[in-house]
């Protein structure tokens, strides 16, 4: 690691600014008057989604340590014909099926999901990644078993009600006129200062940062995840100061890793470190953003409520989200 990042993330590191036991980190940001005032930012009552699709053909590929979700259907209609058609095939199972089904015309269909809670749109936790053998606010590695995160679990988040606040989309694409950022183009702190000076819409303290880099488009037309991964434009470990100037709540991206897929400095994965184990601040990954921005542009607001909670997963590392922009 270079003397240059370590210096930085002792500049931004947050450990102890909201008790040495905090495992909040920069959602700390997210006050009561934070959140009424991210209320007010939904005028029109416009709900955009911006979460992909959790499926079989998702960006997770088949060859990492990720795999894409595969969903089974557990109950279906066509159960009703096999309790009529094929006695004995389900023992307790049959039984249950056979009780409901017998008992009237009414009907219902259940199913299963598996796949990794890091397959699609998500927040990463705060135990997500570390180094030097600490996690944010100085708990040890070891907080985080098999038996998952007994400190800075993504519960943590769901338990205070997070994440819901102010969003600011930063269309980073648009503003270069283009459908999406090349592979492996860096975006630096004042990249995102001259996009947010052209789109009129200020960074207040507590804000979720949302980039826009069309990244997520090169995905569906290609469907290499490999490809996508590794060639993904994003954020430069340099705007680490930047969002922590700004205190920023949260930053979400359309694009794998919220930063570029690039070595930078010879860092693994260097704003990862200094956003989540240093700064305390959540990241989202995957996410949709060509929706927002399109609607940003139309009416030229880049600021709503956004609402992302996090499932209450004990001692899970991150969790899926469906995340929606209120304008
Ligand atoms: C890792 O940091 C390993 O993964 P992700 O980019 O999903 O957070």
């Amino acid at each position: 690691m270079t003397e240059e990042w370590r210096k930085a993330a002792e500049r931004v590191r947050n450990w102890g600014r909201w008790g040495a036991d905090d495992q909040l980190g920069t959602l700390n940001l997210l006050t009561p008057d934070r959140i009424a005032y991210a209320a007010t930012r939904a005028r029109q009552g416009r709900s955009i989604s911006l979460g992909v699709p959790f499926d079989a053909d998702g960006p997770q590929g088949s060859g990492g340590f990720r795999r894409n979700p595969i969903h089974l259907m557990a109950v279906d209609g066509g159960d009703a014909d096999l309790t009529a058609n094929l006695s004995g095939w389900g023992g307790a199972a049959e039984a249950q099926v056979t009780g409901m089904y017998a008992s009237g015309p009414m009907r219902f269909n259940d199913d299963y999901i598996m796949m990794p809670l890091q397959a699609a749109t998500q927040w990463d936790a705060l135990s997500h990644v570390y180094y030097d053998g600490l996690l944010y606010n100085g708990y040890p590695a070891a907080a985080v078993t098999s038996r998952g995160a007994s400190k800075l679990g993504i519960e943590r988040v769901a338990e205070r009600g997070g994440v819901v606040g102010r969003g600011v989309l930063v269309d980073v694409a648009r503003h270069r006129n283009v459908a999406r950022l090349d592979a492996g183009t860096v975006i630096g702190p004042h990249d995102l200062d001259a996009v947010i000076e052209a789109q009129g819409a200020a960074i207040e303290p507590g804000d979720i940062l949302v980039v826009r880099t069309g990244w997520w488009t090169r995905f569906l037309e290609t469907r290499r995840s490999g490809e996508w991964f590794g060639g993904s434009p994003g954020l430069s470990w340099r705007c680490a100061e930047w969002l922590h100037a700004h205190d920023i709540s949260a930053v979400a991206v359309d694009n794998p890793a919220v930063e570029v897929m690039r070595p930078e400095d010879g860092v693994m994965l260097p704003l990862h470190m200094l956003a989540l184990r240093d700064m305390g601040m959540p990241l989202g990954e995957i996410w949709d953003l060509e929706a927002l921005g399109h609607d940003c542009a139309e009416d030229g607001v880049y600021d709503f409520l956004l609402c992302a909670p996090a499932l209450r997963i004990p001692g899970a590392v991150g969790t899926p989200i469906s995340p929606v922009a209120i304008k």
